[in-house]
């Protein structure tokens, strides 16, 4: 007897769902069509940059970076679409978001927006 024939028809269904569901994962896209671009604010070496610079490459989100200056005072088009100078702050035309600062409050706006459970 093969190993195989061993296993009850519910174990080999299982089996079989199971590979269809991977093969079926593979081919979904794993992110909503952009239409517009994303942009983030940004400063080198900022660790909250790239948290949400991490969430935006899991997501497979194209974006375009900003680099704001080093000087706060410097940093006008920052605050003209945040309304503060610290960074990230995420830019997300398409849905209506000019200048959305904090983290963590990015990341969680990625993930439902973009993410796999998005509504948006
Ligand atoms: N709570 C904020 C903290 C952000 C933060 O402190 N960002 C730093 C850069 S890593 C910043 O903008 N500092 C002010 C400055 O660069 O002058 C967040 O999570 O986004």
């Amino acid at each position: 007897m093969r190993p195989s024939a061993s296993l009850g028809a519910g174990r080999t269904a299982a089996i079989v769902t199971g590979r269809t569901a991977a093969i079926v994962s593979f081919f979904r896209p794993r992110t909503r069509l952009q239409t517009m671009s994303l942009t983030l604010y940004e400063k080198v070496g900022c660790p909250y940059c790239a948290k949400v610079k991490g969430k935006l490459d899991e997501l497979g989100l194209e974006y375009d970076s900003k680099l704001v200056p080093a000087s706060r005072a410097e940093r006008d088009e920052v605050v003209a679409v945040s309304g503060q100078a610290g960074v990230p702050v995420l830019v997300d035309p398409e849905h209506g978001v000019e200048g959305m600062a904090e983290s963590a409050d990015i990341v969680a706006y990625l993930e439902a927006t973009y993410g796999d459970g998005a509504t948006a």
